[in-house]
């Protein structure tokens, strides 16, 4: 394992083991409360994920994943400001979303306001079983400005996110994957290692595959039928024609590919 950016301040943390980015939330005292130094550091990270990197994982350090928006910085802005400040959220959020390798969030504990919004932004959420969701911004008398409006009904439904906004609903981690908000639920201290694990299988995809499902499906999914289903046939059509998939299709036709599930 070996560290890389090493002019990042302390609160996040970038290691790399094997073709694994790994990216921890360093703030435990404060919860991992995400300030401006913390949010513009990981779209630093997000934008310059070194070459080799087949995918990263997202976690933090101590208690929890992550408390949110650190609200002491909050009162100081004005209007004009708190644009700006959002439109910060909206750039790094989608250098994860949108960047060059998918990510996994590793969550434990609190995953509440901001911290939502980087767990949204991730393209597979592991929990583990004591990780608890809300967007407190309701009850903070603030909003969500973290993509959090765009990304969350996506997830769970517009319906869910109003309730949980109005009446600071709390949702645990094994009802949080019956409703969307994650994809696994793993035992308490486990989330990384799993995290990890899916990590592997992901970076040995091809990577125009994996391309495509980051850049590619979202916007087939907010695309007219038509339009979507034009983007699909493009993106299959280019995806089938590199030598990666050839050398791949004819690698099962021999009988030395894995079997699905194996
Ligand atoms: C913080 C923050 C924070 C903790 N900003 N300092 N997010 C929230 O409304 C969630 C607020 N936090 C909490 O509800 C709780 O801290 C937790 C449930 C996450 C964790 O509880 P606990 O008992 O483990 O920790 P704690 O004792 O509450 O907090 C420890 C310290 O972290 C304490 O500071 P200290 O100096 O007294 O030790 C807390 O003040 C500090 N801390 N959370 C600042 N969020 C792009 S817009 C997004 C908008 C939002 O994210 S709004 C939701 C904000």
């Amino acid at each position: 394992m070996s560290t890389l950016f090493t002019t990042l301040p302390s609160s996040v943390q970038v290691t790399v083991q094997d073709n694994i980015l790994l990216v921890k939330l360093n703030r435990p005292e404060k919860r991992n409360a995400i300030n401006d130094e913390l949010i513009l550091a990981i779209e630093h990270v997000f934008t310059h994920v070194p070459a080799g990197i087949g995918c990263a994982v997202v976690y933090g350090e101590g208690g929890h994943f992550s408390a949110g928006l650190d609200l002491s910085a909050l009162t100081e802005r004005d209007a004009v400001q708190g644009l700006h400040h959002s439109r910060m959220w909206h750039r790094a959020l989608d250098q994860v979303q949108f960047g060059t390798v998918p990510v996994i969030a590793a969550l434990h504990g609190a995953c509440v306001g901001g911290g939502l919004e980087l767990a949204s932004a991730c393209h597979i959420r592991v929990a583990e079983t004591g990780t608890f969701y809300a967007l407190p911004e309701g009850q903070r008398g603030i909003f969500v400005g973290g993509g959090a409006s765009v990304r969350v009904p996506k997830l769970i439904g517009l319906a869910r996110m109003t309730d949980m906004m109005l009446t600071g609903r709390v949702y645990r981690a094994d009802e949080g994957m019956v409703i969307g908000l994650s994809q696994y639920v793993v035992e308490e201290g486990k989330a990384l290692e799993k995290a990890i694990e899916l990590a592997q299988k992901v970076a040995s995809n091809a990577g125009m595959t994996n391309y495509a499902l980051m850049h590619v499906l979202p916007r087939i999914v907010d695309a007219s039928q038509e339009q979507g289903m034009l983007m699909e046939s493009l993106t299959a059509a280019i995806a089938q024609n590199a030598p990666e998939a050839k050398a791949r299709l004819a690698e099962f036709l021999a009988g030395k590919a894995k079997k699905v599930g194996q």
